[in-house]
């Protein structure tokens, strides 16, 4: 099969500002949803505190320091030949509380030093408006995205950087992950999703689903809003893509796998098609949900559908009908192990597979093109005795990676799906979203800090570095 990928094809890394520009109260940033994770680890979870407290480690607030060392770093990244780069602004760096009417010039100041270095070194931005971050004054003053004034403040947010940027960023993210939240049981979600604290006895789901609505809309009027002040701008959605397999082929894992893919598809069909589908009404009045929308609402919808559609990948799940707890930790009622693959050390299933198929079934439902805007593998990397060109040998990373751009290739090559870019997550280690770790390693870069925030913060190339370089220098032909 012809490996080569489009000439246009936008291969390049991705991080998001939470996880690694540090600097948390720097130029008047503001505190956001991420500053208040403590650190945890694939045993213990993240604990979310009443502002930052004394006696925790925040790994957060100084990440890898990318607020000062991003030159350096984009340094590295043209040496791989990155065509893009995908990271987000932090919210809070713009608008420090969140509900302010003028923005910080400092904050707004460091974006364009940013994405000026991108441009300089033959990268495209690629820019998420809301990584996991909220300011956090908004969570407690007004309860995050449970309260409809969300939205205006994160049109404010977003028409300040649209306008800003206009010159330098063409291609804009929204909500990174926004279906996460749908998983009420681990309230991280809704925390960095929605900027929401779950109260005692409440209904998860009446407050998830009403706060993702809102979200839906502003979204949806960030995208019209955003094509009236560019309209060359590419503004896609951004999700959690976990394809779902019946654990058999009988017909009520069928069933099942169709009603549990319900909540995937509720936020791609919106954002594609500009309407709730039918089942989002049924499913609502199932579970006695009643979803609180105000005149206007379904136009700005109808009028705010996305260019393309951005997805994170990196693993597949299973539900069978005739389970009816979470067995393995995905997220829904009757996810059980896939007895077909294999698991990486957090659990996650490695299916390169699943990635090919995820690209056809999206492209074919929407006949948008696709962004992979994040698809990597996190191991606890261990370093050379004697490193020559490289520091850590991690020909696991290389593997994973390579099966996944063979599926990409495939897709592309075989199937016909329009894939806009390939993002690789974490091209530089980061600090892990789920675990607030930074032993669990992403990087084509390796960076000397640890899980207590000890270290010289230098970077060294990786193996899988050299290799990637060569992936984009022969435009996939050489995997
Ligand atoms: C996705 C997030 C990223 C990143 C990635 C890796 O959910 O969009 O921010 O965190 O997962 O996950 P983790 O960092 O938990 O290993």
């Amino acid at each position: 099969m012809k490996h080569k990928m489009p000439e246009s094809f936008l291969w390049g890394g991705a991080v998001a500002a939470h996880q690694l520009e540090g600097a948390y109260r720097e130029d008047s940033r503001g505190l956001s949803t991420s500053d208040v994770m403590t650190a945890g680890s694939s045993k213990v979870p993240r604990k979310i505190t009443d502002g930052v407290e004394e006696g925790y480690y925040y790994p957060n607030h100084g990440g890898i320091d990318f607020y000062h060392r991003y030159k350096e770093d984009i340094d590295l990244f043209k040496e791989m030949g990155f065509k893009c780069f995908r990271t987000s602004i932090s919210w809070s760096r713009i608008f420090p509380d969140g509900d302010e009417t003028e923005p910080n010039e400092a904050g707004l100041a460091f974006y364009d030093r940013l994405f000026d270095e991108l441009k300089k070194n033959g990268m495209e931005p690629v820019v998420t408006l809301s990584h996991f971050e909220i300011p956090y004054h908004l969570v407690k003053a007004y309860g995050g995205f449970r309260n409809r004034k969300l939205i205006d403040f994160f049109l404010r947010f977003c028409e300040t950087v649209f306008t800003r940027y206009k010159d330098k960023v063409k291609y804009w993210m929204l909500f990174n992950e926004i279906n996460n939240q749908t998983d009420v049981a681990r309230p991280i979600y809704a925390f960095t999703n929605s900027g929401i604290l779950y109260e005692e006895g409440e209904n998860r789901e009446q407050t998830m689903w009403q706060a993702v609505h809102y979200e839906l809309v502003a979204g949806a009027r960030a995208v019209k809003m955003g094509h009236e002040i560019n309209p060359n701008f590419q503004i896609g959605c951004m999700m959690a893509w976990v394809p779902i397999y019946p654990a058999t082929c009988n017909p009520q894992d069928m069933m099942a796998q169709t009603e549990t893919m319900h909540e995937r598809f509720i936020f791609t069909d919106v954002y594609a098609r500009g309407h709730y589908p039918a089942y989002a009404r049924t499913m609502w009045e199932k579970k006695g949900i009643d979803i609180q929308m105000e005149p206007g609402d379904e136009e700005a919808l109808k009028e705010g559908c996305v260019d393309y559609i951005g997805i994170s990948y990196y693993m597949s799940a299973v539900v069978d009908h005739d389970v009816s707890e979470d067995r393995n930790g995905r997220g829904f009622p009757g996810s059980v192990e896939n007895p077909y693959l294999s698991y990486s050390d957090w659990g996650w299933a490695i299916d390169p597979e699943g990635l090919r198929y995820s690209l056809c079934q999206l492209y074919e439902r929407y006949e948008k093109p696709i962004f992979i805007a994040e698809n990597g593998f996190g191991a606890y990397d261990k370093l050379l005795e004697e490193p020559g060109d490289y520091v850590v040998e991690d020909d696991y990373r290389i593997a994973y990676l390579r099966e996944h751009i063979k599926a990409v290739e495939k897709a592309v090559l075989l199937d016909g799906v329009n894939v806009m870019g390939y993002t690789v997550w974490g091209c530089i280690d980061v600090v892990s979203f789920t675990t607030g770790e930074l032993s669990k390693r992403y990087g084509f870069i390796y960076v000397d800090r640890d899980d207590e925030g000890n270290g010289s913060l230098e970077r060294s190339q990786k193996k899988s570095f050299y290799w990637y370089r060569n992936v984009i220098a022969t435009n996939g032909e050489e995997l």
